[in-house]
C-alpha cells in the first residue's frame, strides 16, 4: 500500500479529460494496487472520494466512500449518469484545492452507471452527499474542479490563497 501524492489546483494537469478504462486492464494486479492506494490516499487525507485525475492518472476511474466508519468503499470505472432529478445545494471541498469551500448546486437525485473494480456492471440511484461526490469526481474526469462554479474573481482569490499558504508551508 501506498500514499499517492495529489495534484492541486492551479496545475494545469488537472485540466486533462480522462480517457475510458479499457476494461481488460482490470485483470492486471498493478491497476487493482492503483485502487487500494487510492482507498489509502483518500482516506489517510481525509476525504470522501478521489478520482484518477487527482494522482495525474487520466482514465476514467475514481473511489468513494461516505461512511464515516469507512464501511462503503465504492469503485467507479467508466461511470455515467444516467438520470437526474431535482437541484440540491452543498459546500464542498476538494483535496486538489486544500481548505477552500464553497456552496455549489448540482443535481439532488441521480442514477449511475459504471463498471465495479472487478468489470462488473452495476447501477446505483444515489441522493444526498453521495450523489455530491459521484457528481463532483466525475468533473475531476472531465478536467472540472469546483472552484469552476465560482465567478471568475473568487476563483482568482482561491488561487492566491492558496500560493500564499504554500509559499508560508516551504518559508516555515
Ligand atoms: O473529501 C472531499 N469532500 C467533499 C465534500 C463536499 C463535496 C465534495 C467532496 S469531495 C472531496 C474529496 C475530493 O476532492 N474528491 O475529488
Ligand atoms: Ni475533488
Amino acid at each position: 500500500m501506498a500514499q499517492l501524492p495529489i495534484l492541486e489546483f492551479p496545475d494545469p494537469r488537472l485540466r486533462t479529460k480522462a480517457v475510458p478504462v479499457e476494461a481488460a486492464r482490470l485483470a492486471d494486479p498493478s491497476f487493482q494496487q492503483l485502487f487500494d492506494d487510492m482507498f489509502e490516499t483518500m482516506y489517510e487525507a481525509p476525504g470522501i472520494g478521489l478520482a484518477a485525475s487527482q494522482i495525474d492518472v487520466h482514465q476514467r476511474f475514481m473511489v468513494i466512500d461516505v461512511t464515516e466508519d469507512k464501511i462503503r468503499p465504492l469503485v467507479f470505472v467508466n461511470p455515467e449518469i444516467t438520470a437526474r432529478q431535482g437541484e440540491q445545494v452543498y459546500q464542498e471541498g476538494c483535496l486538489s484545492v486544500p481548505n477552500i469551500f464553497a456552496d455549489v448546486t448540482r443535481s439532488d437525485m441521480i442514477t449511475v452507471q459504471a463498471l465495479d473494480r472487478h468489470g462488473q456492471p452495476f447501477t446505483l440511484e444515489v441522493d444526498g452527499v453521495l450523489a455530491v461526490c459521484v457528481q463532483h469526481e466525475m468533473d475531476h474526469l472531465d478536467g472540472k474542479l469546483f472552484v469552476d462554479y465560482l465567478s471568475p474573481l473568487k476563483r482568482e482569490m482561491v488561487r492566491k490563497k492558496l500560493a500564499k499558504a504554500r509559499k508560508q508551508a516551504n518559508a516555515a
